[in-house]
């Protein structure tokens, strides 16, 4: 199969890219298209030219497994430079997704025919780089300097209305849009009307400086270098003449590819999709589902509603108390509502969604559904019994998932006749925006079972990793040992303030306290109170929490915890918490002292990355691709550090054994041992990824 071929329609070429799975530009591609525009430019007979993909995309950019290797020629600048420099007009076919180096092709095309489906972006800065081959430069004079720095520097795709709107595209197809584009390019020539090239299109009125946007995406992009490099080629492109500013791109565009920002970020690509797929699950048994149910109706149940009505499947929402159930539906109206008002969907999407939606008292409704998720109380017994009535109620074959965070699933499951099907599918509050969903494998959840989960999570929308049966499952169990380490730091001399802001420098949105806040400490309060017997005497002793909630100071809900809220949820440090922390040491007689920021960091990242050890040990995790993917998704670990383990590899094992012996010298080795598979790493210089 050739990656690129050409076909001669009448007097229009048909240049077509096939270069399963997304047509990225590899080296064939960039080749093949060169070859096609010359033998194109030399034919006699062709009078315009369509550049269509094969499959289901268009080109969703460059081949981002050759970032890294030494380059090969031809560059795609120069693509784009001879697909531009044509003197027949060329019309881009786009459907799927133009991306990265695709639109770039495609803005080097002369006119831009879209399917109304189709997605265009240049989402490089995501993975750490810039448009490399001219994409700002043409980007800008086509849409203006704002939207161009809203895809290129914010990373955010455009739809093809929105595309149509700001100048992208030149006409949508609503179907067949190769036939669409070859009839366009038809009657560009009964019009007379030639090639338009986008580089010879003035520069747009830019403002005086770009200091506005720096500011803009420094805020928005914490940290990153990437958003900060395109405005600086977006203000290249309007000083510069450009060539100059092409040149200067692709200079930046070599820098950044080298750097560690890029590295974790592709990183944090490729695992995302590694973990999303589990070795040895036969995904062609997965079930479909076409009906789901949902038992209980608190905020949970609510949020895992929404995400099924909002793929399109009718669910049964099961809940025992009236009222609750009616608050229920009405925070589904509510929400679906203020999606209408905000534009995000249609009046007749809402419509549809009301009506897939069957709120009820009984557990009969559930006869017919395929899947039904358990999201009551998280109790053992009352889970327990609920899964009994679930189950009476449901066809031999469909499938129970538990919605739970902690709970032990075999445990669960253990009571019902058929534990095969059950499945632990553990969502992230508030479920129907948290990207996350941990599907949790039983000792006994049948393997169809698991596919089902697995294959509805991406219908859902969600990043679905499969993890084992464990105290915290893979996500909170690490967080467990980080939120450990930030209660003790509190009483030997830090406070939330401090331990906050090391963890935002580091890239996470909100700090260990900030995220207690927000949460609600009655929860965390709760959560200890259930398992004081299982913790150490210190633990127990280090009652800090249970303090600031005996004040009635439950997070921001109540307008004060760690910090104080005002009306407008705006925080404030509140020197009330730090006496009561200062003065919870003085009565417990320790001794405070100052903390460095690196000690901060090191007792978080350190004691995470240590049980993110043992849990690949324990095989909880198949793989460290499975735990980056949890905290980049579930648990804003800054994304341009790659994830946990990907962090553990940069440090580098040696380095951390030898700083948890150190806080072990202090604290004892019950808290900090290290995991025998980072000794066997700091012994042998190995790593995480790349085993
Ligand atoms: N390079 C290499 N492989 C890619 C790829 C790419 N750009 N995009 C996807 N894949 C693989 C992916 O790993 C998976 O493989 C399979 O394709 C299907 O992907 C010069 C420098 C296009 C919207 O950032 O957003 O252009 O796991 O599971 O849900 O300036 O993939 O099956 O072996 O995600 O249908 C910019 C990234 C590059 C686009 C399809 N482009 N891709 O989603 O399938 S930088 C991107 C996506 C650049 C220029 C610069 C999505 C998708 P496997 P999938 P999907």
């Amino acid at each position: 199969m050739q990656a690129v071929s050409s076909t001669l329609s009448g007097n229009i070429r048909v240049i077509l890219i096939d270069n399963p799975p997304v047509n990225a530009t590899s080296q064939a591609v960039r080749a093949g298209l060169l070859q096609a525009m010359e033998q194109a430019g030399a034919d006699g007979t062709t009078q315009a030219i369509v550049i269509a993909c094969a499959g289901a995309t268009f080109v969703a950019g460059a081949d981002i497994k050759e970032f890294g290797k030494p380059p090969v020629d031809p560059h795609l600048s120069d693509v784009i430079h001879a697909i531009e420099s044509s003197d027949k007009p060329v019309v881009a076919a786009i459907h799927g997704s133009a991306l990265g180096g695709g639109l770039e092709l495609a803005l080097g095309c002369h006119y831009r025919v879209v399917d109304a489906q189709a997605r265009l972006g240049l989402p490089e800065s995501t993975l750490g780089i810039i448009p490399g081959a001219g994409g700002i430069p043409r980007l800008l004079r086509l849409a203006g300097v704002e939207k161009a720095l809203d895809m290129a520097a914010g990373g955010k795709p455009i739809d093809a209305v929105q595309a149509l709107e700001a100048g992208v595209a030149d006409a949508l197809a609503q179907e067949d849009v190769r036939g669409a584009a070859m009839a366009y390019a038809q009657r560009l020539l009964e019009q007379g009307r030639g090639a338009r090239r986008t580089r010879e299109l003035p520069a747009p009125a830019a403002p005086a400086t770009f200091d506005a946007a720096r500011d803009r995406f420094r805020a928005s992009h914490r940290g990153q270098l990437a958003p900060q490099a395109c405005v600086d080629v977006a203000a290249r492109s309007v000083s510069a003449d450009f060539d100059a500013a092409v040149t200067y791109g692709r200079e930046r565009f070599r820098e950044l590819v080298a750097s560690p920002q890029a590295r974790a970020l592709r990183h944090a690509f490729f695992a995302e999709r590694v973990a999303t797929k589990p070795a040895g699950l036969p995904m062609e048994e997965a079930k479909p589902v076409r009906k789901a149910g949902v038992v209980g109706a608190g905020t949970m149940g609510t949020g895992i509603a929404m995400c099924f009505l909002n793929a399109g499947i009718p669910v049964v929402l099961v809940e025992q108390n009236e009222k609750v159930l009616a608050s229920s539906v009405e925070t589904i109206g509510k929400t679906y509502r203020n999606d209408v008002a905000k534009g995000r969907i249609t009046a007749d999407t809402q419509r549809a969604r009301g009506e897939a939606l069957m709120p009820t008292l009984q557990y009969e409704s559930l006869h017919d559904c395929d899947l039904v998720v358990e999201a009551v109380f998280e109790d053992m017994g009352v889970k327990q019994q609920v899964l009994a009535s679930i189950e009476e109620n449901l066809r031999p074959d469909a499938l129970i998932a538990t919605n739970t965070s902690f709970l032990d699933i075999d445990a669960l499951a253990a009571g019902l006749r058929r534990p095969e099907n059950v499945v632990g599918m553990h969502f992230f509050s508030p479920a129907h925006i948290m990207k996350l969903l941990e599907n949790v494998r039983g000792k006994r959840s049948a393997p169809r079972a698991l596919a089902t989960a697995q294959a509805l999570g991406k219908r859902l929308g969600k990043v679905a990793v499969m993890v084992g049966v464990s105290d915290g499952f893979v996500g909170n169990r690490m967080l467990a040992r980080r939120t450990r380490e930030c209660y003790f730091m509190l009483e030997e001399g830090a406070l939330p303030e401090q331990v906050d802001r090391v963890l935002c420098e580091f890239g996470f949105p909100m700090g260990q306290f900030q995220l207690n806040d927000l949460a609600g400490l009655d929860v965390a309060w709760r959560n200890r109170q259930s398992r004081l017997d299982r913790l150490s005497e210190r633990e127990v002793a280090c009652n800090i929490l249970d303090e600031i909630v005996a004040a009635g100071r439950l997070g921001q809900k109540t307008g004060a915890g760690f910090y104080t809220y005002d009306a407008q949820r705006r925080r404030s440090v509140d020197p009330a918490i730090s006496e009561l922390i200062v003065r919870n040491a003085e009565r417990r007689g320790i001794a405070r002292r100052v903390i460095s920021d690196e000690e901060i960091l090191e007792r978080c990242l350190y004691s995470m990355i240590n049980e993110g050890a043992r849990i690949l040990e324990e095989g909880v995790a198949s793989r460290p691709e499975d735990i980056d993917t949890i905290w980049l998704n579930g648990y804003g670990f800054p994304r341009f550090r790659g994830g946990p383990m990907f962090h553990a590899d940069q440090i580098g094992a040696a380095r951390i054994c030898e700083r948890i012996r150190h806080y072990a010298s202090h604290a004892g080795a019950q808290y900090w041992t290290p995991a025998p598979l980072l000794l066997a790493q700091a012994r042998d210089g190995g790593a995480f990824h790349g085993r």
